[in-house]
């Protein structure tokens, strides 16, 4: 970053990215408490120091790359077994499933590293109560994300958690934060950089020639170990010393993104002839229904077909509808007013088959003629 003689404050910085980093150590070092610019994030020598020899458990977000390498990067680094390592959600079920895990081991005097994943409110309770037992049985928790956080989970975890980096943050993703408060020094071979940086690409959906290949991938690698189902995480722990080795050419990764490609296009010949194409005000939408495709794909396949402004791709699998839209076009209007949430360009809502009778012809009629109602409106 170049140097310039009217240096913003963090304060100002953070409200031009609109980014709300929490950077907290007083427990281990003496980096200000309180809001600061995630460019200055960065190697913690006390940290490293303090949870070096201690035995440390890794809890990461298991849906994409990023929580992955961020796992990756402790196994690397840190030597943490795949044992020690659990992957994670944003559902209840999945926060009681850590707390069990993390509570269940009556671990003392060790070291939880959450990566590239936040505290749902809805498991909040529960979670103050998990960090307040680990923090009693003298561990240290240190907590590295970059999605949006709410000011009650963030005051609490100021006050309870050894560090932590919070809140939206557009320049680092978890892996990110990982590779550069924990191992950076550490890195001699340089492979936990490019780690990084593949992950970051992914995270950010930054597209580059040179790695497109190699991400898109593992990608549908990654997707296809996630539809296991209780078997996901376990295929997951797997896969992390292949991303910490930088090993993507093993045949372990191939085989579940060559599994994802043959069902990929089945699948997407499924959605493709259900889909319908109707003009909502002087935007055009195109729904249609289809299961076990990655949600980005499957709109993008709707919209190049189609040409549509909007695509709506009804997962009657999950039970869930996602909604991308062209650059320019904000489709999060539609998503909210069904009761989900997002992004202008990306974002999903809840369709639950009891509401559209199991998504037989009336069922999916019913969701396409709500949709349009919503998206006209
Ligand atoms: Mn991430």
């Amino acid at each position: 970053m170049a140097k310039g003689p009217a240096r913003k404050t963090a304060k100002e910085s953070s409200q031009q990215h609109a980014l709300s980093a929490v950077f907290l150590a007083d427990n281990v070092d003496s980096m200000t408490k309180g809001l600061a610019d995630p460019s200055t994030i960065k190697y913690s020598e006390k940290l490293v120091s303090a949870i070096r020899d201690r035995p440390i458990y890794s809890v990461s977000h298991k849906n994409d790359m990023d929580g992955i390498s961020s796992a990756a990067l402790l196994h690397k680094f840190y030597s943490v077994p795949v044992e020690r390592i659990k992957f994670m959600e944003y559902s209840g079920a999945s926060y009681s499933e850590v707390a069990e895990w993390l509570t269940g081991k009556d671990i003392s005097n060790s070291v939880v590293v959450f990566t590239d994943i936040g505290i749902n409110p809805g498991a909040f309770k529960l979670f103050q109560s998990t960090l307040l037992t680990l923090k009693q049985k003298g561990n240290m928790v240190i907590w590295l994300d970059h999605h949006p956080w709410e000011p009650e989970q963030v005051n609490f975890c100021a006050e309870n958690v050894s560090y932590l980096v919070a809140g939206e943050n557009r320049l680092m993703c978890g892996a990110d934060l990982t590779y550069n408060v924990l191992c950076r020094k550490l890195d001699s071979d340089g492979k936990g950089e490019r780690l990084t940086a593949l992950a970051h690409l992914m995270d950010f959906n930054i597209r580059s020639k040179s790695t497109d290949q190699l991400t898109f991938r593992l990608a549908e690698a990654i997707t296809y170990m996630l539809w296991a189902g209780k078997d996901a995480e376990k295929l997951l722990r797997r896969m992390v010393p292949m991303v910490a080795e930088l090993d993507f050419g093993n045949r372990f990764i191939a085989n579940n993104a060559r599994k994802y490609l043959e069902e990929e296009k089945v699948n997407t010949e499924e959605l493709l002839s259900s889909a319908k194409t109707l003009s909502v005000g002087k935007r055009s939408i195109t729904i249609g229904f289809g299961k076990r495709l990655q949600s980005t794909a499957a709109c993008e396949a709707l919209l190049s077909k189609s040409g549509s402004d909007i695509a709506a791709f009804v997962n009657y699998a999950e039970e869930r509808c996602s909604l991308r839209s062209k650059s320019g076009v904000d489709c999060s209007y539609i998503a909210k007013a069904m009761g989900g949430n997002g992004h202008p360009q990306a974002g999903g809502f809840t369709a639950l088959a009891s509401e559209y009778s199991g998504f037989d012809a009336k069922g999916r009629a019913k969701l396409v003629k709500r949709i349009v109602e919503v998206a006209s409106a």
